[in-house]
């Protein structure tokens, strides 16, 4: 902390204990000087609003780096940067940039206290929005120092919003030396450095090193009638709707079906000694988007933000009360805007990528094990997309190794996540492409070692909520009603519902879903549930594409399968 803060220069170092006195501090400094607007105390208690500078509202891909020795290491999905040439570019930037303000020192830990797969992460920081953020996401103060004890085994990373500027933005991560530097931007997925850079670019090499996974999965609970608790992780792309399948309300909760969560965005993943996957969540909170989050959609989210909440980059009624587009049908009268400015109704009311701080303690579906430190077993992982064609409601994959490869060619529609276009599909396997630490290649092969190691592996499945029919809306209803599906993967878990084999993999016979009440026809079931020919044979050159790309890194597994599946569209009558 010393050689850092020689380097930053600030006026003062704060040791953050992550009590309650110390928050109050921060956040009245933070009301005083306009960091933070205070929100209505009635409709909105403990919230407050942060605008964050309007080129820094999502991740900047772009401008992060994997920092290893070897180009290789981090691969072809991957910035890469050397360690000598980000030490020159990235370090100076550091150079003095804390003068005037204070550098806080935050201890936290991903996972939870007293946990054996707890790690503990060292944040120092010049912005106190990102301090008051890590209290929720992540178990952050005396209770880390206490877990860390006299040990040394602990994630530096280094933060400061340096000058806000694009132009001199990196978040740079060694994976050899775990350590983390990120610079010029305040955003939660850049500069909240337990989340991403921490428990995921960071996380992703000890796990291929130790033998366990970090993966972008939320974690939820499905306990059937007869009392029996199910775990299923499921991995989307950012803003594709985790947070609301881990926060779905059971349609059929009065006859049994309970759903309850255990976290909405990380799971972290080692084989326990009876050969199943146990997972836990490494964070503390959620940072979610807002918009679309409403009493219909997610009410478990609203009854989570309903107070103490962080709110960035929403819009405001003149009497503090925040909204955004999908709270309610009517905004009110007089709205300003995410940027403060009058709303005109032409444009966006709250950022599409606007978020939600708040503390997972707070949303009414946790699990009563969500905090457990050997974690929960897992019995199904979940892949999915955002594909409007292609991809049916749901299959499931024949076995590890061909989940591996289902989840290695998941392809999705952009979203406001991260800059850039919206709406083109990328290929993101397993939900990682911006949040593997290394080779993607070998991601791969580690995936296929794990699937070796587990005596009772997950059965993997894949889903796509988001299928359009030809008038452009989606055809499956979505939300609660999700349960259905999950409802057949337990059975199929379990060696029950029925299924016929097509070249994607196995998708369920329209009579095991069970859809009755849904306003939907068997038509509408079949063609939810169809694996058209065509579509997947123009997926085979672009799969083939992605995958040369990892040249030999490639497991021979991959190739095979893309292969087999290629031929089966040859030959099959689909
Ligand atoms: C997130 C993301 O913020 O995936 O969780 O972008
Ligand atoms: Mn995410």
């Amino acid at each position: 902390m010393d050689e850092v803060a020689r380097k930053t220069r600030p006026d003062r170092v704060v040791w953050c204990d992550g009590s309650d006195a110390e928050n109050a501090r921060l956040v009245e400094g933070m009301l005083a000087d306009g960091t933070l607007i205070a929100l209505n105390r009635q409709q909105a208690p403990g919230c407050t609003l942060h605008r964050s500078h309007p080129s820094d509202v999502a991740r900047t891909e772009h401008l992060t780096f994997i920092s290893s020795r070897r180009a290789e290491d981090a691969g072809p999905t991957n910035n890469w940067m050397s360690p000598d040439e980000a030490r020159a570019r990235v370090g100076p930037l550091f150079e003095g940039v804390m003068k005037g303000r204070t550098m806080y020192v935050v201890p936290y830990v991903m996972g939870p206290l007293g946990s054996p797969f707890s790690k503990v992460g060292i944040e120092v920081t010049d912005s106190p929005y990102v301090v008051a953020n890590m209290r929720i996401m992540t178990r952050m103060g005396g209770p880390a120092l206490g877990q860390l004890g006299a040990g040394e085994d602990f994630v530096p990373g280094l933060h400061s919003t340096g000058d806000l500027s694009p132009d001199r933005r990196f978040i740079v991560h060694y994976p050899e030396e775990r350590l983390i530097w990120s610079v010029g931007s305040g955003y939660g997925g850049n500069a909240l450095l337990g989340k991403k850079c921490f428990a995921l670019r960071i996380a992703s090499t000890m796990a291929r090193d130790q033998g366990w996974m970090a993966e972008h999965m939320l974690i939820l609970e499905l306990t059937t009638p007869d009392g029996h608790a199910h775990y299923v992780a499921a991995a989307f792309p950012s803003a594709c709707g985790k947070t609301n399948l881990a926060m779905m309300v059971s349609p059929f909760e009065d006859q049994g079906y309970k759903v309850r969560t255990i976290g909405d965005d990380i799971a972290w993943l080692r084989p326990g000694g009876d050969g199943r996957l146990w997972a836990v969540n490494p964070e503390a909170g959620f940072f979610g988007v807002v918009p679309g989050t409403g009493p219909e959609t997610n009410p478990n989210a609203m009854a989570t933000i309903s107070h103490d909440t962080i709110f960035t980059n929403v819009a405001v009624s003149p009497d503090g009360v925040p909204w955004w587009e999908g709270k309610d049908k009517s905004p009110p009268p007089g709205l300003i805007d995410w940027q403060g400015k009058p709303w005109d109704r032409t444009g966006k009311a709250a950022h599409p990528n606007s978020r939600f701080t708040a503390p997972a303690r707070q949303c009414p579906s946790m699990s009563k094990h969500w905090e457990d430190g050997h974690g929960v077993p897992i019995s199904a992982i979940i892949f999915g997309g955002r594909r409007a064609r292609l991809a049916p409601l749901v299959f499931q994959s024949r076995d590890w190794a061909h989940g591996v490869f289902v989840g290695a060619t998941m392809g999705s529609e952009t979203t406001a996540a991260a800059t850039g276009q919206v709406g083109i599909v990328r290929r993101d396997p397993m939900a990682m492409l911006p949040f593997c630490g290394y080779n993607m290649g070998d991601y791969f092969a580690h995936w296929l070692r794990m699937g070796r190691s587990l005596a009772r592996p997950p059965v993997i499945f894949h889903v796509n909520w988001f299928r359009t029919g030809p008038d452009g809306r989606f055809v499956w209803p979505g939300f609660g009603q999700n349960l259905r599906v999950l409802l057949w993967m337990i059975d199929r878990v379990e060696g029950r519902g029925s299924a016929t084999e097509t070249p994607a993999g196995l998708v369920p016979t329209p009579d095991a879903l069970n859809v009755d009440g849904l306003p939907l026809s068997r038509a509408d079931v079949q063609s939810l549930l169809r694996v058209e020919r065509d579509e997947w044979a123009a997926e085979v050159p672009e799969i083939r594409a992605f995958f040369d790309r990892f040249g030999d890194r490639l497991p021979v597994e991959l190739s095979r399968s893309l292969d087999s599946l290629s031929h089966e569209l040859a030959t099959a009558s689909v």
